[in-house]
């Protein structure tokens, strides 16, 4: 009896030292702890052992029972200690690595501008307006004045979709739709994508950016448009930028005047910037024309306003000193990273 509980307990030590994982381990308790194992059936045999050796006999198979179990516990330990060291080995990071090369990307100069202007007049009492690309002849040219002979109705400057569906080739049409639908006092800009049939070349673009901006209000005068430009230039330009008006003539405005910036890399001496003028052309404005008013079911008699126009990319090339107008639409990230 001695001997067979030696031997179980031999076999069971040899036995649980192969356990490599938990199921192993599993089979082996039941092979030798379970209800049909090995110690189990020696238990069965306890009948033949004389009455007065028992309970030492008993004694011994629950010390190889303690003995089996210990084993069993000191097994499962090492096992998970294997599989975590296994885990953590092929978890582990290597922190010294170099990190990714993260690409973060810019704001393109015309975003950078054109943000700086909405930021100025929005800070005026400003809102901003938008209206549709494809827009109709009469809100692109009828309302705006431009008559039926007008050169800029001429399709070598416009892109037309049909007779009456014109690519806009300006904003105004925006500010004409929201005199529409808006009494005054109105003041609002109106940025977005224009279009103009013209050939490409380092100064035109079929496809650019304008603002235009419109004040409408009873007592608005030359003198309230004069006064918010040059405040305007002043704020991009900075405060000791000096402006003039020059009369012109716009279809929509009258008076109409485009206003120039003493040149801010010469200060007027004349540089290949201004070429020589010594002033640089920033912008058309004017006092709205009253028909266009009408136009708008504005009554003339009650109100006036005034408007200007800027287009976008040719402010945003004297600023950065960006020569060829191709350039903000290839988006090319070695012209991008310079702003
Ligand atoms: C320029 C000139 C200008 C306007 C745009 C305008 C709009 C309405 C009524 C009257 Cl609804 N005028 N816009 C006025 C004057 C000039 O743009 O040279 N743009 C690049």
């Amino acid at each position: 009896m001695k001997e067979k509980l030696q031997g179980i307990l031999q076999a069971a030590k040899d036995e649980l030292a192969k356990a490599a994982d938990s199921r192993a381990l599993d089979a082996a308790r039941v092979q030798f702890l379970g209800k049909k194992g090995e110690l189990t059936a020696l238990l069965k045999g306890m009948k033949d052992v004389a009455a007065e050796e028992r309970p030492i006999v008993g004694q011994l198979v629950n010390d190889v029972r303690a003995e089996i179990e210990t084993i069993i516990d000191r097994q499962k330990e090492l096992i998970e200690q294997a599989a975590l060291a296994h885990k953590l080995e092929s978890e582990a990071i290597d922190v010294t690595l170099p990190g990714e090369d993260l690409t973060l990307g810019k704001k393109h100069p015309l975003n950078i501008v054109l943000d700086e202007f909405k930021e100025i007049f929005l800070g005026l009492g400003f809102s901003i307006a938008e209206g549709p690309e494809v827009e109709l002849d009469y809100y692109n040219f009828e309302a705006l004045n431009i008559p039926k002979d007008h050169p800029a109705r001429d399709t070598q400057d416009s892109f037309y979709i049909s007779d009456s569906v014109v690519l806009r080739s300006q904003t105004s049409p925006v500010q004409v739709r929201t005199m529409e639908t808006k009494k005054p006092p109105i003041r609002i800009i109106a940025p977005g994508r224009v279009y103009r049939s013209d050939a490409v070349d380092a100064t035109h673009s079929p496809v650019f950016h304008q603002i235009e901006g419109l004040v409408v209000d009873k007592n608005i005068r030359m003198s309230d448009l004069k006064g918010i430009l040059e405040l305007f230039a002043k704020k991009l330009y900075g405060e000791d930028t000096v402006v003039r008006f020059r009369p012109h003539h716009f279809p929509f405005t009258e008076p109409s005047a485009e206003m120039d910036i003493q040149c801010y890399r010469c200060h007027g001496e004349g540089c290949p910037l201004c070429k020589g003028e010594g002033w640089i052309e920033i912008l058309g404005c004017g006092m709205v024309h009253p028909t266009v008013l009408e136009a708008g079911g504005i009554d003339p008699e009650e109100y006036s306003g005034y408007a200007f126009g800027i287009g976008l990319e040719r402010m945003v090339m004297g600023r950065f000193k960006i020569d060829d107008i191709r350039l903000f639409y290839e988006n090319d990230v070695r012209f991008l990273h310079q702003f």
